[in-house]
């Protein structure tokens, strides 16, 4: 599959980036990869270029457009069904598809308190009775997803899914703010952290040029 082009923001800090370039990666997909800096003053107008919408991350593929997130883990899942990025059985696979929804929609507390910033450690910053409300409702999601779908395999429903690219940028956070897991939970933090893919990743949000000071809790 060639014609690929994943258009996202900063490695350490765009979440929504993450969740489709990790999604690529581990379907084995090969893609071209845009890093757009934000908060520059060219960003708007380099942004435009790539999608009406004005945010990334924006997939193209020749004349197909696709500039939200869980449209892209959707499309990427057709290219390339032999990576499975959707459980087989259909009543995981609407669970799945669930989690991923709720993750896109949801969980505005943990988003706006908690930051994604892969270069840091800030453990206990953001803890607002709202966020552990956030962080009570997804670590209980993955137990349930990890007992009830997770036999063959580390990840929530067993091999690596749509879901776990929707989380991925949670089990970031949880490693940046230093939130403590239960042994199921942060099993399958480790699961994601180890991932290769998400090794680059954070390999690439070290070397990247660029530091925005709202972002780094200034
Ligand atoms: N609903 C979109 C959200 C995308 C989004 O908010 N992207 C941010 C970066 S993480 C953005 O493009 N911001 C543009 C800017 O700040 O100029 C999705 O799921 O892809």
């Amino acid at each position: 599959m060639s014609g690929l082009i994943l258009v996202i923001a900063n490695k350490a800090y765009s979440s929504w980036s993450l969740r489709p370039w990790l999604a690529l990666k581990q379907a084995g997909a090969a893609f071209t990869e845009v890093v757009i800096p934000l908060r520059q003053p060219e960003t708007a107008a380099t942004i435009a270029r790539w999608s009406p919408a004005g945010r990334v991350p924006v997939l193209r593929h020749g004349d197909v457009v696709i500039w939200e997130s869980i449209a892209i883990l959707e499309y990427v899942a057709e290219l390339f069904p032999a990576a499975h990025l959707w459980p087989a059985d259909p009543a995981a696979r609407a669970h799945a598809r669930t989690l991923a929804a709720e993750m896109h929609s949801g969980f505005m507390p943990l988003r706006s308190s908690m930051n994604m910033n892969v270069r840091r450690h800030w453990p206990g910053r953001g803890r607002t009775p709202e966020v552990e409300q956030d962080i009570e409702r997804i670590t209980a999601m993955w137990r349930d997803c990890r007992a009830r779908f997770g036999a063959g395999g580390p990840f929530l429903f067993g091999s690596f899914t749509n879901a776990d690219a929707m989380y991925a940028p949670v089990v970031t956070r949880f490693k940046t703010y230093g939130v403590p897991l239960d042994g199921a939970c942060q099993a399958y933090a480790d699961a994601v952290l180890n991932l290769s893919a998400m090794r680059t990743w954070y390999a690439d949000a070290e070397s990247e040029p660029w530091t925005i000071a709202a972002f780094e809790g200034e």
